[in-house]
């Protein structure tokens, strides 16, 4: 087995979150951006687990190397919730504050006053094709009125946290992940880690 472990997502916020909460002190990390010649893999996938599943088996056997990869994203329950694993791919892969746009626009069509959401975060651990760990957290929340804040990055701004009273990108990176989707899975990866006194 390798001893680095690499994490397998394109997205740089991704990338800063994830490494936050798996410090260099566990293993050496890697990036995508050591292996710039690797092309992300189509999501075919139908659920956030086969996707992070499809990515994590994907790199490992691109690079030889263990992956955590992990799919994401925001469901809106009055939107049947979408839009879900398509969250990065929404309205063409438009700019976020068009995404937001359209958003409030879908709801306010709907007329409804559900106004309950949640990210969504599944994560895999593979060497090759065998799974080493996988779980899924969510945080749940609302569609703030408007969006606010200019932390964090994608849906922050408009995903409304009311135990604080703030939407996510109104929080520091930290309050962030205590409570979000990403630093529960990563939290649950590093318990593994040190039950199992796994050394990737
Ligand atoms: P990789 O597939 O390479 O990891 P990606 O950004 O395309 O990068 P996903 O397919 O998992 O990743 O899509 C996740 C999208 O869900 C992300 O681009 C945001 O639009 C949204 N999302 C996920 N977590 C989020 C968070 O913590 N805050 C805001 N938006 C988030």
């Amino acid at each position: 087995m390798t001893n680095t472990l690499l994490i397998g997502t394109t997205n740089s916020h991704k990338i800063i979150e994830i490494k936050d909460l798996l410090p260099d002190s566990l293993f050496p990390i890697k990036t995508l951006k050591d292996y710039p010649e690797i092309a992300p893999p189509e999501e075919t996938g139908a659920t956030f687990s086969e996707n992070a599943r499809l990515k994590a088996f994907y790199y490992s056997r691109m690079t030889g190397s263990v992956v955590v990869a992990e799919d994401s994203g925001l469901e809106i329950d009055a939107l049947d919730r979408a839009p879900g694993i398509f969250s990065s791919r929404f309205n063409n892969s438009s700019s976020y504050p068009e995404k937001f746009r359209v958003i409030y626009e879908q709801l306010k069509q709907r007329d409804t006053r559900i106004k309950t959401a949640r990210f969504v975060c599944a994560l895999t651990v593979a060497d090759g094709n065998r799974i080493i760990f996988e779980t899924q957290h969510t945080v749940e929340g609302e569609i703030a009125q408007k969006p606010k804040g200019s932390n964090g990055f994608g849906y922050d701004p408009i995903f409304f946290y009311p135990p604080f009273n703030r939407t996510l990108a109104e929080l520091p990176a930290e309050d962030k992940a205590e409570i979000s989707h990403r630093g529960k899975a990563l939290r649950a990866l590093r318990l593994f880690l040190s039950e199992t006194q796994q050394h990737i």
